[in-house]
């Protein structure tokens, strides 16, 4: 099913030739060390060793030889990490190392059309025209980037399963098989999305989970696919979110639903994974008490301890929706007797869209500051992948799936300078463009933060695109996304005065949140309703702290496209020509932010900007 003028891809931070086709992940592991020790002109032999340490591995360095111990997939993670250390210019040195979570996993939002959900780097990668479709080539290059960075789980089609892809169980089964023996000798296996209703497009009249032949429907269908897929890792669920179909619908709880799917997947050692994305989204502006954040929450926690226990329950880092700045999701510190996996996205939906550069590396740290590792125990992110010649529609997007995939394997990588690593992984450790991308890199954040929503408002977006500002375009809508801005201030009173979302944290949380004059600036208008001549901690007011920052966010967009232009002739013309296009844009993504934002509360709370900038 090879495309036809299929472009050439970069080879993301694998810069050595392409290795031919492995058969197992040993196989794959020789073969990429080969060609990479050659690139790298590193001659002490590396031998392969077999040694049972699960996905771990053991590095032994002695004079003459590097010997790597380990079985299948993790001999493959011990060559690439051997390469890496040799492609930072870093000596080997002996060590052993075992992954943190053992599901690593990505979600495609992938259509069976050939759209993406949010992608904003092309076509998927995997479907076109109601069918598959792809390049093999192309999925081993992209099996092997991702087992390179640790990740070992994917799922391919979008959570919002449309149409042909409930047939991913049934008919278009074989073709799924095909993808699994691609992605394999790379140790990564596969998910799939299925749909809670799936019994009612089979003959059956319900999909109720308690029902007999409901329950005898998803045993035969599982057992099925295990015959054909015996690795797979199991199933993904949205249900009873945002109108896809879910035990709700059919009068049953949510664990009755995910225990349903849980044990057709169990005698097979399945997991089911079901997302907590549920919520009202069908609320009136005018109802002031139903509170969005607090839904996830109100929806599982009193169903904790009912969970079979191969349930994982995939949770968004914030209580909202991946919004520009938000607290970490509280049900993270909660539920007690059920595994979490974590659910962050890569694909730049509210961020950028990988127009505008958003590295994400603090957003994690500050989540696994606040949050024990053990807390979870897996980590799924939404990708930020589709069939763009670079991958991620913007080069240096692809920093944060490097990132993420170090994330997964072992949290404390975040101690590292990932950004500097990626650079120098891309581009050559003696590139002289290395150090402007890091620092580009580490300033994009706060940058794109301080044009957007501001101290954690979120929202402000053009409807359906989500790019682009656009403050009250969500304000009278059915999501369940205010600003409630009036002449007298902005924001929701969210501590035991307003809607109480705050009561959900451990009691520290909790307290800090509470009180505005403890709550992270920041967040204040998350937590908060704040009059604009509130006094920030740093003597400003909060309407004076808006505008500068909104000023300063567009400067620092411009900044970044300047340090951007500094390194013309320092990387390849077309790296540095996509770049360019892309930091040109931001620049005016900035400048209407701004404009638009200050704008907006300038109107409402009529202060002037004490700098007398121009505002309309
Ligand atoms: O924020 C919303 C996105 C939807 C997405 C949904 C989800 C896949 O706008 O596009 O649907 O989140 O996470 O399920």
């Amino acid at each position: 099913m090879t495309e036809k003028n299929y472009p050439k891809y970069t080879s993301a931070w694998l810069p050595y030739p392409m290795p031919g086709k492995a058969a197992s992940p040993k196989d794959a592991a020789r073969l990429e060390l080969d060609a990479g020790l050659a690139y790298y002109g590193f001659d002490t032999p590396v031998i392969l060793r077999e040694e049972d340490l699960g996905e771990g591995y053991r590095i032994e360095v002695s004079e003459e030889a590097i010997s790597i111990f380990a079985k299948e997939a993790g001999l493959l993670y011990g060559a690439f990490a051997l390469l890496r250390d040799i492609a930072l210019g870093k000596k080997p040195e002996s060590c052993v190392q075992q992954p943190v979570y053992a599901l690593r996993m990505l979600n495609h939002w992938d259509n069976m059309d050939g759209t993406v959900e949010r992608g904003y780097a092309g076509r998927s990668l995997f479907f076109e025209g109601s069918r598959f479709d792809y390049d093999p080539e192309r999925l081993r290059m992209y099996a092997r980037i991702l087992s390179s960075a640790g990740i070992n789980t994917v799922a391919l089609n979008n959570v919002n399963v449309h149409a042909p892809a409930q047939h991913l169980i049934d008919d278009l089964l074989p073709e799924v098989v095909e993808v699994a023996g691609i992605l394999r000798p790379y140790g990564i296996r596969l998910l799939i999305t299925v749909d809670f209703a799936s019994p009612t497009y089979n003959g059956l009249s319900t999909a109720d989970p308690l029902d007999e032949a409901v329950i005898a429907w998803w045993k035969q269908r599982t057992a099925a696919i295990y015959q054909q897929i015996p690795d797979l890792a199991g199933f993904v669920v949205k249900a009873d979110s945002e109108y896809r179909p879910g035990p709700i619908t059919y009068g049953r709880n949510q664990a009755e639903g995910a225990n349903l799917l849980a044990r057709a997947l169990k005698p097979f050692g399945g997991t089911l994974v079901w997302r907590c994305f549920v919520y009202n989204c069908r609320q009136d502006w005018r109802d002031q008490k139903t509170d969005r954040p607090c839904a996830a929450y109100n929806t599982f926690m009193p169903l904790d301890g009912q969970f079979d226990d191969n349930v994982l329950l995939q949770i968004k880092n914030g209580p909202v929706d991946f919004q520009v700045r938000e607290p970490v999701s509280p049900l993270l510190f909660s539920l007690k007797h059920t595994s979490r996996a974590l659910e962050l996205q890569l694909a730049q939906e509210y961020t950028g869209q990988q127009i505008d550069l958003y590295y994400m590396q603090e957003v994690w740290q500050e989540i696994f500051d606040l949050m024990p590792r053990n807390n979870i125990s897996a980590i799924c992110a939404v990708t930020n992948l589709g069939r763009d010649e670079n991958w991620a529609g913007h080069d240096l997007a692809m920093a944060n799936l490097y990132a993420y995939g170090r994330l997964c394997w072992n949290p404390d990588c975040l101690g590292e300078d990932m950004a500097d690593q990626w650079a120098k992984l891309t581009y050559g450790k003696d590139c002289p463009a290395v150090d402007t991308i890091t620092h580009m890199l580490h300033q994009s954040r706060s940058t794109y933060q301080k044009y957007n929503a501001p101290l954690g408002i979120g929202w402000m977006v053009e409807p359906h695109s989500h790019y682009g500002p656009n403050p009250e375009g969500y304000e009278y809508a059915l999501w369940g996304t205010y600003l409630r801005a009036d002449r007298n201030g902005v924001g929701i009173d969210r501590s035991s005065n307003g809607t109480g979302f705050a009561a959900q944290y451990p009691e520290e949380l909790k307290k800090l949140y509470e009180d505005p004059t403890t709550c992270p600036e920041e967040m204040l208008l998350f937590f908060h309703r704040m009059p604009y001549d509130h006094v920030m901690k740093d003597g400003r007011t909060m309407i004076q702290r808006i505008y500068d920052d909104h000023f300063e966010g567009a400067e620092g967009a411009e900044q970044l496209l300047a340090s951007w232009k500094t390194l013309e002739g320092q990387l390849p013309g077309d790296v540095f020509a996509r770049v360019l296009d892309k930091m040109e844009k931001q620049v005016i993504n900035a400048r209407n932010w701004r404009d638009i934002v200050n704008t907006y509360f300038h109107r409402y709370s009529g202060a002037e900007d004490q700098k007398g900038r121009k505002i309309y």
